[in-house]
């Protein structure tokens, strides 16, 4: 299936089995001691716990170097991840998509309190897409207009497995994650609990 919610807006459900599922489980399980709770520049602190590939990731931007104390080096985008980022694309836009090198992973948790605000991503200088992979519980996802935080919007449910692409005319959409659901994940997966959102995005930086 593949639905196209609003122009460059792709969602692709199931897209993953539960085999690809389960690697980026394990994938993940390998960067979860990075994992943090961003703070914002206005004094909140987040409720998803964020880590990042390829670069170091602040609200509203990206480093090389880390710039909150604690030194740790900027863990690689692995090879593996831009192969899948390409096919995704290819599958969600109907092409090849040879010219697409995501070299950031944003790696988000959720535990069953989390939920993210109606925000854009204008971090990346690059006008590339976003590729969006869920695991782990479902969510409400909210996909908004491009214009500002209010309505119209269209609430997707998002499951384990989906995948979804932003790019062309949705790349600076509002959207957001109102809720999870809370146990609705395949025990299977090896995610004890929780929901996992991975997002590979070109940084258009050097
Ligand atoms: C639409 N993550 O990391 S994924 C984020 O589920 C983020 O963790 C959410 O929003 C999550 O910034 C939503 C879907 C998504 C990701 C990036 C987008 C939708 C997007 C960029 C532009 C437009
Ligand atoms: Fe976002």
């Amino acid at each position: 299936v593949r639905r196209e919610l609003a122009p460059g807006a792709v969602h692709l459900p199931d897209w993953l089995d539960l085999d690809a599922q389960r690697e980026l489980v394990r994938a993940c399980r390998g960067w979860a001691g990075a994992l943090r709770a961003a703070r914002l520049p206005n004094g909140g602190v987040m409720s998803v716990r964020s880590m990042c590939l390829g670069w170091h990731w602040y609200p509203y931007r990206y480093s090389r170097t880390i710039d909150d104390g604690d030194g740790s080096p900027v863990t690689p985008f692995p090879e593996w991840l831009g192969d899948l980022g390409r096919r995704a694309l290819a599958d969600a836009y109907l092409g090849d998509a040879p010219d697409y090198r995501p070299d950031v992973a944003l790696v988000n948790y959720y535990d069953h309190t989390a939920r993210m605000g109606l925000h854009q991503d204008r971090e990346e200088l690059s006008t590339a897409p976003v590729v969006s992979l869920s695991i782990g519980d479902a969510c409400v996802f909210r996909f908004g207009n491009t214009e500002n935080r209010g309505r119209p919007w269209t609430d997707v449910e998002l499951e384990s497995g989906d995948l979804f692409v932003f790019g062309g005319p949705s790349r600076l959409a509002f959207h957001g994650v109102p809720r999870t659901r809370p146990g609705t994940a395949d025990p299977a997966l090896g995610l004890v609990a929780g929901r996992l959102n991975i997002t590979l995005r070109e940084s258009g930086l050097d």
